[in-house]
């Protein structure tokens, strides 16, 4: 199988949670974009759900599958998230905004009373790390935040560079929240919880893609199979 076949095995097991009358939250990037695809064949078969979808990206996805779309302004709750991340590890601690919608990510992830994660099974690692570490910042004081960043490292015995995410156009990647990205090369986070608490005490840092504690479950596709962890 191909990775594409493997991420969408990954999120065709993730429809087996999908209730009539669920509310659901939209994950971002291409295994996710497999689930929107494959609810929107379910929605036309007659499903009744409702969506919220974690990027601007994701919306255009879902309309043109014909899911049908809320915001968290009109609802204040979501039975389940389906979304992608970039690393598991085995306390179900994840890294994701890869695709830099990690803040709209959280906000929902936060918001459901379930979050299951899809992937093939190259992001399942031991620990968390060698993909960088995405950190939503405000470019107002970059410099000092940066800084703040650098200190938060070294306390939580981490090192590495930071780099502020370019877009494509050569000038700073904007986030669908107005804010820069900088990815951080750790290699090696040997204790999530206490790097994202380090983290979102930084008053620069609008958000960090370590999400702890958020997955319930997560399906893993690989050419053995399919493997639900939770
Ligand atoms: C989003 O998409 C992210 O948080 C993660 O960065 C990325 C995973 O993308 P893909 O499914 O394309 O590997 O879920």
């Amino acid at each position: 199988m191909s990775k594409e076949e493997l991420k969408r095995a990954a999120a065709a097991q993730a429809l087996a949670y999908v209730e009539n009358g669920m509310q659901l939250g939209l994950g971002t990037g291409s295994t996710a974009k497999h689930f929107v695809e494959l609810l929107g064949e379910r929605v036309r078969d007659g499903l009744r759900v409702i969506g919220v979808p974690t990027s601007e990206v994701t919306r255009a996805d879902a309309e043109r599958c014909g899911v049908p779309l809320t915001t968290l302004d009109e609802i204040d709750h979501l039975d389940l998230t389906v979304d992608g991340a970039d690393e598991i590890d085995p306390s179900l601690n994840l890294i994701k905004g890869g695709g830099g919608a990690l803040l709209r990510e959280k906000i929902v992830a936060a918001a459901s009373a379930r979050m299951v994660v899809i992937s093939d099974d190259s992001k399942w690692v031991d620990t968390l790390g060698r993909f960088p570490l995405p950190v939503e910042v405000i470019p107002f004081g970059l410099g000092a935040t940066r800084h703040a960043l650098a200190a938060a490292f070294a306390q939580a015995g981490v090192g590495g560079e930071i780099s502020l995410r370019q877009g494509k156009d050569g000038h700073a990647f904007v986030t669908d929240g107005g804010h820069w990205i900088v990815d951080a090369h750790l290699g090696r986070i040997p204790d999530p919880p206490r790097l994202a608490s380090l983290l979102s005490a930084i008053p620069g840092v609008v958000e960090h893609g370590l999400f702890i504690g958020l997955a319930k479950t997560v399906i893993l596709a690989g050419s053995q199979g399919l493997r639900i962890v939770d």
